[in-house]
């Protein structure tokens, strides 16, 4: 990939709405994205390998638990320290951002949630420096918009339980330490059962050909009589709504790190616009391209005040899920739009990897899906508004 030049656009001077320590955060994060991704990012998603290497500085700037207590190894930050680290990782890309979600808000949040305090201690310092990667595990092979019809159980077996199933779509599922499992009991109530690597029966084969997300892992959890121990289940919570509840903060997160992949392609779009001539004149001022770029600022500005906003609210704990679900929904489908139009606005050059957009499009081919799809979000803001349910 060419130089990253990356510079932010921030048209509405949102900047003035952050803090000191957010601004902080947010250009440790840049720079270490500009060190430590950029010139290495492009290769690992063209061999379709995670760079294992990036974990340590993941770690390092906090990227693992940002809101995790600092006495757990989190970084204790607020919720707009989050989303602006998951904004500047998934600038970079959202396979390395899908690792920071998986391991911040779907493993280390429920453990820190849902877990004892045996379990926090046990488990949310090795997350949060990274000694240890989690996986989380949801969706099955019959059953991803509909979690709640899983088939993975567990029985109890007196000194532990007895695990069987599979999970599909695990991200880092093929390198996870300890996945974050939801099953049911014989009652057939849903728990989430922390399982390491290493128990008997449990084994995590890699999803090949994929072509988006190239730069993450992504692959299966299956049980066969796995013997999980009593004390990993997480006592604190059980019921659908507590993996979704961890949906809650990954999406938020989502929503904050799309607006990233959009800010760094119309970054890059304006750039070659102004540099690409054609007929004598930089294709920028063409009114075409002009109505592109105007659109895409116009979209991003919008996007980047209605996480900021969201953020406010989470930090207060009044975000509501819906508000969370608009957020997300609406700042991926914003993202892939302005990845679609800056692609066209580099020609043939746009299809290469001397530019980021081609893959992030791809990326945001799974994030539109992942974490509720972009249609399973339109209903939930249906179903709010309506108090009409039009799911089933
Ligand atoms: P429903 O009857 O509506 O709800 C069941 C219970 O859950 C509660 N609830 C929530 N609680 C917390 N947060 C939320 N967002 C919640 N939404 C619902 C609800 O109040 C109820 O509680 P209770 O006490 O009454 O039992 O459930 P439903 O079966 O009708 O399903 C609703 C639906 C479709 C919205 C939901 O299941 C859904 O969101 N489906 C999408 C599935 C999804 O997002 N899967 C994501 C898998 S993980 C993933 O993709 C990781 S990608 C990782 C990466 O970044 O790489
Ligand atoms: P389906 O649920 O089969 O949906 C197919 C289509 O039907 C979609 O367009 C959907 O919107 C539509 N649809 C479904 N129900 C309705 C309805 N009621 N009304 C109208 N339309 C409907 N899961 C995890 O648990 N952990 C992970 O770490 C994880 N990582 C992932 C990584 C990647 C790269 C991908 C692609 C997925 C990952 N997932 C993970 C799974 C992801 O959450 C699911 O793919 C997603 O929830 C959708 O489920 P599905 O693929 O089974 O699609």
């Amino acid at each position: 990939m060419a130089t990253d030049l990356f510079q932010s656009p921030d048209y509405y001077n949102i900047d003035e709405l952050l803090s000191e320590e957010h601004i902080l955060v947010r250009n440790a994060t840049r720079d270490w994205v500009k060190k430590d991704v950029s010139p290495v990012i492009e290769e690992y998603a063209q061999k379709a390998e995670f760079p294992q290497h990036v974990v340590k500085g993941l770690a390092e700037v906090g990227a693992f638990g940002p809101y995790i207590p600092e006495e757990y190894g989190g970084a204790g930050l607020d919720q707009i320290s989050y989303g602006l680290m998951m904004q500047e990782i998934e600038r970079g890309d959202s396979g390395i951002r899908s690792t920071c979600s998986v391991q911040s808000s779907l493993v280390m949040y429920p453990i820190y949630a849902y877990g004892n305090e045996e379990q926090r201690k046990k488990y949310l310092p090795k997350l949060a420096s990274g000694e240890y990667l989690g996986s989380f595990g949801l969706t099955e092979p019959d059953f991803g918009s509909n979690p709640g019809g899983m088939v993975t159980n567990f029985k109890d077996k007196g000194d532990h339980y007895l695990l069987n199933g599979s999970k599909m779509w695990i991200s880092n599922a093929p390198f996870c330490d300890v996945a974050v499992v939801w099953a049911k009991n014989e009652e057939g109530r849903i728990h989430g059962l922390v399982v390491e690597r290493g128990m008997e029966g449990f084994t995590t084969p890699e999803t090949h050909n994929k072509w988006s997300l190239r730069a993450s892992s992504t692959g299966e959890l299956v049980f066969d009589n796995v013997k999980v121990p009593k004390e990993n289940l997480l006592p604190n919570k059980s019921g659908l709504g507590a993996p979704l509840g961890c949906l809650d903060s990954a999406r938020y997160g989502i929503a904050w790190g799309a607006l990233g992949a959009a800010m760094d392609c119309y970054d890059t779009a304006l750039r070659y616009s102004k540099e690409r001539v054609q007929f004598d004149r930089p294709i920028a001022g063409f009114q075409l391209q002009q109505k592109k770029l105007a659109e895409m600022i116009t979209e991003i500005t919008k996007a980047q005040l209605l996480v900021w906003r969201l953020g406010k609210l989470k930090n207060e704990n009044r975000a509501t899920s819906a508000q969370i679900s608009m957020a997300k929904r609406n700042n991926v489908d914003m993202a892939l739009k302005i990845a679609r139009e800056a692609r066209q606005m580099l020609g043939g050059m746009g299809i290469t990897g001397e530019y980021p957009i081609m893959r992030h499009m791809m990326n945001l081919e799974s994030v539109v899906t992942y974490e509720g799809t972009h249609d399973i979000h339109l209903l939930i803001t249906g179903l709010d508004i309506t108090g009409e349910n039009a799911f089933k």
